[in-house]
């Protein structure tokens, strides 16, 4: 269900049920999971790109799933999705947030609900011009998980933030570039060697200190100005000693390319 393959030093996990949309089954998100924690420990991975198979990104949680899907007989009990939060949703959601190297969704068609904030949740989002964003969760009587409400107000400001979550309307991805939702929209038909590119690039740079911008940015949005300061000089002071700066530091004295090698 997750087919992993490397060009170089970066990975590539394909979302890999197409006749489901790419729908998440607990197969399919242990199997992410797996994939993500097997690049994040391999010390020659340094970027990691995430798609969908055939036409579309991801449709979300797989709603005919039994784990997830109400049983309507009189009398049954209720379904306690919570539990496939707290087992599957959540750790995948810290770990693609504690990777060591850069994350990249290339999303190339439909990315719903909990696929779109997956998506949402990468470093950077790259679209082919086909795909779209749907907040697809009210429209079921949920909330946005996957780290939604957190990632949407950050992203596109209160406003729309709202609009997205409470309509669930669909958001194609020039207007999700527009409204700060994502990076990028490329032709459907460069999608891949676009987000490559960009991979690539980051895979030459230093692994570390990219990882630790994502976690001060993110740490940032909830700090007042001193402490975002102090922050920044107490990471800045522990790069200062690690190999990626003399390196990157020498690099360009030398007037050659960096050689990072630090995660
Ligand atoms: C699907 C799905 C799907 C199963 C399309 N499941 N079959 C966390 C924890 C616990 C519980 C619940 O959720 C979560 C997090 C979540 O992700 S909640 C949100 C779940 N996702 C959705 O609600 C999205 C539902 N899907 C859609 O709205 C549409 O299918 C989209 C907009 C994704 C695509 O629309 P279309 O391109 O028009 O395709 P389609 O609707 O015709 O779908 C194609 C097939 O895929 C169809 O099956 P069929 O047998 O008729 O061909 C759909 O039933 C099936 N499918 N999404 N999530």
């Amino acid at each position: 269900v997750i087919q992993v393959s490397t060009q170089g030093a970066v990975r590539i996990l394909t979302l890999n049920r197409p006749t489901a949309l790419n729908a998440f089954t607990a197969a399919m998100l242990a199997s992410t999971r797996e994939a993500l924690a097997e690049a994040a420990a391999d010390s020659s991975v340094r970027a990691v790109v995430i798609t969908g198979a055939g036409h579309a990104f991801s449709a979300g949680q797989d709603l005919g799933d039994p784990l997830v899907k109400p049983d309507p007989s009189p009398g049954a009990a209720p379904k306690d999705i919570g539990h496939l939060l707290d087992s599957y949703y959540i750790p995948l959601a810290l770990q693609l947030r504690a990777m060591p190297v850069p994350t990249i969704a290339a999303v190339n068609g439909v990315a719903a609900g909990a696929g779109a904030n997956f998506a949402l949740g990468c470093d950077l989002v790259v679209a082919g011009e086909s795909a779209s964003f749907i907040q697809a969760f009210s429209k079921i009587g949920l909330i946005p998980d996957c780290g939604g409400t957190w990632l949407l107000p950050r992203l596109v400001g209160r406003a729309k933030a709202m609009q997205l979550a409470l309509l669930g309307d669909k958001v194609k991805a020039a207007e999700a570039v527009s409204i700060g939702l994502i990076a990028r929209c490329v032709p459907d038909a460069d999608l891949m060697s676009e987000a490559m590119a960009i991979a690539q690039k980051l895979a030459a740079m230093p692994s570390r200190a990219l990882a630790e911008t994502r976690r001060l940015i993110d740490q940032a949005m909830d700090q007042d100005f001193e402490d975002a300061l102090r922050v920044e000089a107490m990471m800045q002071s522990q790069l200062g000693f690690a190999h990626d700066y003399s390196e990157g530091v020498q690099a360009f004295m030398d007037k050659r390319s960096p050689q990072f090698k630090d995660r």
